[in-house]
């Protein structure tokens, strides 16, 4: 571990390089703490020697399957492991019982197949080369043999491979738990299904990847004592609603849009589909195609996965009418009407979408039309009619659109509940959880503000329990830990969610006050944080604001977050579905007590998010984690190219949260410290 002592002219080792962030070369002179390297590039290079790390001596060029094998697990060590691995195809590495993944960006042979599984089936975990099927096996076996509870928490950046991964791991726990042979709809078949109709529904192209989910998804597979499948939940988190009125360049809007659009032709005839390039929610990115995906293909399969999960015929076509039916409705544009400040329909082919848009629905022309240009405003006295102008009615159109397609996925969530069924009875369950990791984009909003209150989460929960396993490990192996100190993340967790008090409450509060805007929202957060550790005014804005997140500093934008945390349906359009001619949809509008029907009631995103993340984390607290950390391995969704920087980058914001103080003294470390080590980088201060 420390052997930097060994550092002396002519050993081999690593030294920092702009582009490749680790290049390795020879010590040409030790000049006290400075040593000069002649790199394998050509270069010269004088650095610093806590910069300068020795390399592996038996480094192997397959690299080793466990980062706990390397001599030295320093950051350079570990980024040339998991290249090396990677230009062999080895895409899987294990640190200790954590599964890093290498996204390949190719489908790789035989790597997932039913031989495959089956060699996994029961293996020591370590026997057999790293995989997913390993951990799922522990898990499962642990669940069966303990009666204990198990989690497998994937994380990564969008692209990395999360989903792909739950995926297998669920194919697994399905070959293991299910009714070999059976023929006909058993529930190991229905959870497999959900996954194509939540992806037509919850997934779309991105820049950073062509299938990206935009939900969160946790899936509790519930088993029987004899460790077969007897139920499972699927939980959902904050789809993305915007999506479906507004996608910017080279993305794409929810796959069953396109889905619909190559449908039948007598679908599309009595949809009265065209083109997707014809839709005003779907052409304003001029990307309408995914390589190597078939529209009609992946339609046929949706509703193939449908039938398994029990969604009747009636159901479906009631779905895809209302796909349809939002296509048309994002058609119907808008110009002054007669009145001030009033609005009307444009032209004729508006008109067209219009009405097409309510034969679809079902309901109205007329009512919907007023749904959208009016609001009535109930008063003591007398119900008063206000028009919208154009503007306002176009918004009054994509909230429709929105809260529509929210309530169509909402219900796709409670029927693939209801068909596969719960298990009461079942006392082991083993729970995947496929969930955004940590977002820093050039702009954050609301979104990316949930997104990593979850992953704060997520990092408190990872937290106590090594921490817990750490303590276990130490008095074992009677070492002192008092040297290690951890770092908890509770207070940017009460920063954000603390009721009262917290960024979420006084959001809340925000939304509730009639004069608010995101200014006043942000002064107030300026006023009440002004100490605060995590928190931090940006010098040059007046409404952003800064969280220093464990895995860095992330500046959100406040304009839409009091917007995106109102959380209501417009009276009119509760009132225009509710009375729907098809059941299905009005079953989407179902109405509620009296005070409810009230105009724009106001509940909060935030506060329900954090309600969910909550019991989340208590069944996650009642079960024992397994972790698979997936890694992107470039930025082109390209095979065969690792980027250094870009891994690195991924490796250090990953789960951390370890600060060693004086570790010098101690050589001794068990396994799992290692783990730590490698998770937060700290190789550096191990010199
Ligand atoms: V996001 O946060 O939902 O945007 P994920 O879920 O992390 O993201 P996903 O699993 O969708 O990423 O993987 C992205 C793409 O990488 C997939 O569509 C595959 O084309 C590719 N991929 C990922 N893992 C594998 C694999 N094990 N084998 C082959 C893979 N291809
Ligand atoms: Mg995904």
């Amino acid at each position: 571990m420390a052997a930097q002592a060994s550092i002396a002219v002519g050993s081999q080792v690593w030294v920092e390089d702009p582009d490749e962030a680790w290049i390795d070369g020879e010590v040409l002179k030790v000049n006290g703490d400075t040593i000069t390297v002649k790199c394998s590039n050509e270069k010269t290079v004088t650095a610093k020697a806590s910069h300068v790390h020795a390399k592996d001596p038996e480094e192997s060029p397959c690299g080793v399957d466990d980062m706990t094998k390397l001599a030295y697990l320093h950051e350079p060590g570990v980024l040339q492991n998991l290249k090396s691995r990677y230009d062999m195809n080895e895409i899987y590495t294990y640190t200790g019982s954590i599964l890093i993944a290498v996204n390949p960006f190719r489908r790789l042979p035989h790597l997932y197949d039913i031989q495959m599984m089956e060699q996994y089936k029961g293996a020591d975990f370590g026997e057999l080369s790293p995989h997913p099927f390993a951990v799922a096996d522990v898990a499962y076996r642990l669940m069966l043999n303990e009666g204990i509870s198990q989690s497998i928490l994937v994380s990564g950046e969008s692209g990395a491979g999360k989903t792909e991964s739950t995926k297998m791991i669920m194919r697994y726990l399905a070959y293991m738990g299910g009714k070999a042979a059976t023929e006909g709809r058993t529930v190991e078949k229905q959870v497999l299904q959900s996954n194509p109709v939540l992806e037509a529904f919850g997934n779309a192209k991105t820049v950073r990847n062509n299938n990206s989910s935009r939900f969160g998804k946790f899936v509790e597979i519930q088993f029987d004592q004899k460790g077969r499948i007897s139920g499972a939940a699927v939980r959902t988190y904050l789809l993305e609603r915007s999506r479906v009125c507004q996608i910017s360049e080279s993305e794409r809007n929810y796959h069953c849009f396109y889905m619909i659009c190559a449908g039948s032709p007598e679908e599309r005839e009595k949809y009265k589909l065209g083109d997707p390039s014809t839709f005003h929610y779907l052409n304003q990115s001029n990307c309408y195609k995914i390589d190597g995906l078939d529209e009609s293909k992946e339609y046929l399969e949706t509703r193939k996965a449908m039938d398994i999960i029990g969604i009747s015929s009636e159901e479906q076509e009631a779905i895809f009418r209302i796909v349809a039916a939002i296509l048309h409705l994002g058609n119907v544009e808008f110009a002054e009407g007669d009145d001030v400040d009033s609005s009307k329909p444009k032209n004729e082919k508006s008109m067209f979408h219009l009405r097409t848009a309510a034969e679809l629905f079902m309901c109205d022309e007329k009512a919907l039309e007023d749904s959208l240009c009016k609001r009535i405003i109930v008063t003591r006295d007398e119900n008063i009619v206000k028009t919208l102008d154009a503007e306002a009615a176009k918004g009054s159109r994509d909230a429709l659109a929105k809260t529509v397609y929210s309530r169509l996925f909402d219900w796709l969530v409670t029927k693939i509940n209801n068909s596969i069924g719960q298990d009461p009875t079942s006392k082991c369950l083993i729970g995947v959880l496929d969930i955004y990791g940590f977002e820093s984009f050039k702009t954050n909003s609301f979104e990316q503000f949930c997104i990593n209150l979850t992953n704060e989460k997520l990092q408190q929960h990872f937290n106590q329990h090594v921490f817990k396993m750490e303590q276990e490990e130490y008095t074992k192996e009677e070492i002192d830990w008092s040297y290690i100190e951890f770092v908890d993340n509770q207070d940017i967790l009460d920063l954000i969610d603390k009721k009262p008090g917290g960024i979420i409450a006084l959001l809340d509060e925000a939304c509730m006050l009639p004069r608010s805007t995101h200014e006043t929202f942000a002064q107030k957060l300026y006023q009440t944080f002004k100490n605060h550790k995590r928190f931090v005014k940006p010098k040059l804005s007046r409404s952003d604001f800064t969280i220093c997140h464990y895995a860095g500093d992330v500046t959100y934008q406040t304009e839409l977050f009091l917007d995106k945390n109102k959380d209501y349906v417009i009276a009119e359009h509760q009132a225009l579905l509710g009375a729907s001619g098809c059941s299905f949809v009005s079953g989407l509008f179902p109405l509620l007590s009296d005070d409810s029907s009230k105009s724009s009631k106001f509940s909060s995103i935030g506060s329900r998010f954090k309600q969910q993340l909550q019991s989340l984390l208590e069944t996650l607290s009642s079960t024992e984690p397994h972790y698979i950390r997936c890694v992107k391995p470039n930025s082109l969704l390209k095979p065969a190219i690792f980027e250094n920087q870009n891994v690195l980058q991924q490796l250090r914001c990953g789960v951390s949260f370890v600060v060693v103080v004086g570790i010098s003294v101690c050589f001794k470390l068990p396994t799992s410290v290692l783990i730590l080590f490698f998770l937060r980088g700290l190789w550096k201060q191990l010199g």
